[in-house]
């Protein structure tokens, strides 16, 4: 099956003043388009053209040979879980069941700031800070590049924010960290990671 590119969740322009429809249509319309069609470019015709877009990327993870095929897919995924993990009057505290597990395992919800901005902060150039479930608890992580967590054993992602230049650039230039504050404080989608935690 071919990849495609899921339209995303919300309008180009439903996460402004913080996210502007110009970085949304750069971002989604080009960058993660492009991760599609290059991806394909890449399976046709392969034993991956018939795989699931999950199956691809843990078929293709941690091989040298297939590291043009993994990045471009691996890519598609991290960005679709991405525009999930936002949504327009998100941020602020959780509630529901990740509230309650986010003071369990980091002790109070500014705990889980302070280590999820510590994550996306120090991802040195490109890459993603996440929350996943590892073995019944919470844990953040980063990873560079187009690596994700899902090729991990025993850990699902929760929750996805992109610290690649191209998601923030326009917006907040260099200020990472201010792209940082406002994804956890006005974007963040907690819907998708109550979700994500009652599936796990
Ligand atoms: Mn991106």
């Amino acid at each position: 099956m071919a990849l495609e590119l899921p339209p995303l969740p919300y309008a180009l322009d439903a996460l402004s003043p913080y996210i502007n429809a110009n970085t949304l249509s750069i971002h989604h319309g080009k960058h993660h388009q492009a991760y599609v069609t290059n991806g394909n470019k890449l399976i046709e015709g392969t034993e991956f053209a018939s795989m699931s877009l999950e199956a691809i990327i843990k078929a293709t993870a941690g091989k040298a040979d297939k590291a043009g095929i993994f990045n471009n897919v691996a890519q598609v995924y991290n960005h679709t879980f991405y525009w999930h993990s936002m949504k327009p009057n998100g941020g602020g505290k959780p509630s529901g069941a990740i509230a309650a597990k986010i003071t369990a395992d980091f002790g109070s919800y500014e705990k889980f700031v302070e280590l999820f901005s510590q994550a996306g902060a120090t991802q040195f150039g490109s890459g993603w800070a996440w929350l996943c479930l590892q073995g019944g608890k919470l844990v953040i992580s980063k990873t560079p590049n187009a690596e994700t967590p899902l090729t991990q054993a025993l850990v699902t992602p929760l929750l996805t924010m992109d610290v690649w230049e191209h998601a923030y650039y326009l917006d907040f230039q260099n200020r990472r960290p201010d792209y940082i504050k406002t994804f956890l404080a006005n974007l963040v989608n907690w819907d998708f990671a109550n979700a994500n935690l009652a599936k796990a």
